[in-house]
């Protein structure tokens, strides 16, 4: 019989820095409610999907920093989601900032249709700097408000299939979908705040967008997987996010994309058998892959160039 997920990536227009938890909330449940309506059974929500994207912003009070992170999930905000996804029965992806005792993380959960909680990720490359640079148009402070995530990518069987999660710079990261493709990943489920600028070097805002949708359609082929993919976009008080949510299909073909940069839903009804050809043919790993020469990648972090 056919495994087959109809599945929706929720991707949000700007939130800023005057929008409450409440409102926030409020527009997911409105997405999840589209979903629903459309034949959905699980919907995918962005990265730190709660809140403004606050690592921009430069904070030296903790308790200021604090306010951007949940303490319990669900909580007292967020518990209307987790009620109206039981009623509607169905699961979703949520991404938040975690503070878990003392110990602060980039966070994503799986959930189910009775509202549990199934699976938690926490983002493991972090991308920016930790230090304050003034001359920055803006910040990017992951490395300052979030510790590595240390729970690995592992993956879960839910809705009739393997699901794993990764958060926004990890899709950048071949290893990131490797990991999970060993584990026989079927579907991988993951949100974004991409800015349009890069604080580094400047960058054309098309190319932010195509090596966005690289990533996503070369993790999908290379390990046979469905990507999902929601982002944030639009302007947050003035700061740009690129958008282009997209359900990216095993073939590592781009099945549905987003096309505004407000709130959207996009779905795709995803035969969870599509990537089996790839996995056992082409991307056959237990016939083809030749560890003995991949040593480097677990030994060694940076590049080291041969002598001159
Ligand atoms: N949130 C996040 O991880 N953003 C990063 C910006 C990196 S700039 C190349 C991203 O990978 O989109």
């Amino acid at each position: 019989m056919a495994r087959q997920l109809r599945v929706a990536a929720a991707q949000l227009g700007p939130i800023h820095l005057a929008d409450s938890r409440g409102s926030v909330v409020e527009r997911l449940i409105a997405l999840l409610g589209k979903a629903h309506r459309s034949g959905c059974g699980f919907v995918v929500f962005p990265e730190l999907a709660l809140t403004t994207f606050f690592p921009r912003y430069y904070m030296e009070n903790q308790e200021h920093v604090d306010a951007y992170f949940e303490k319990e999930m669900p909580g007292r905000e967020t518990a209307p989601l987790f009620e109206e996804a039981k009623r509607l029965g169905i699961g979703f992806h949520l991404g938040y900032a975690e503070l878990d005792g003392a110990r602060h993380f980039n966070t994503a959960i799986l959930v189910d249709t009775d509202g549990s909680i199934f699976g938690k990720y926490r983002k493991i490359h972090l991308p920016g700097h930790a230090d304050h640079r003034p001359d920055a148009p803006f910040q990017h402070l992951e490395k300052r408000y979030f510790e590595v995530g240390d729970l690995g990518f592992p993956v879960w069987r839910a809705f009739d299939g393997i699901l794993g999660m990764c958060i926004c710079n990890d899709r950048r990261w071949p290893e990131t979908f490797r990991v999970m493709g060993l584990q026989g990943v079927e579907m991988v489920v993951l949100g974004y705040n991409t800015p349009t600028d890069n604080i580094y070097h400047s960058e054309p805002v098309h190319r932010r967008m195509f090596h966005h949708l690289l990533s996503l359609q070369a993790g999908a082929y290379q390990n046979g997987t469905w990507v999902v993919a929601a982002g944030k976009a639009g302007k947050e008080d003035g700061y740009g996010l690129i958008g282009g949510s997209a359900i990216v299909a095993p073939t590592g073909e781009i099945v549905a994309q987003s096309i505004t940069e407000e709130d959207e839903l996009i779905a795709y009804d995803c035969d969870l058998d599509v990537g089996r050809d790839i996995k056992e043919n082409v991307f056959n790993f237990d016939k083809h892959r030749r560890i003995e020469h991949y040593g480097l990648i677990t030994s060694q972090t940076g590049v080291v160039p041969p002598p001159k």
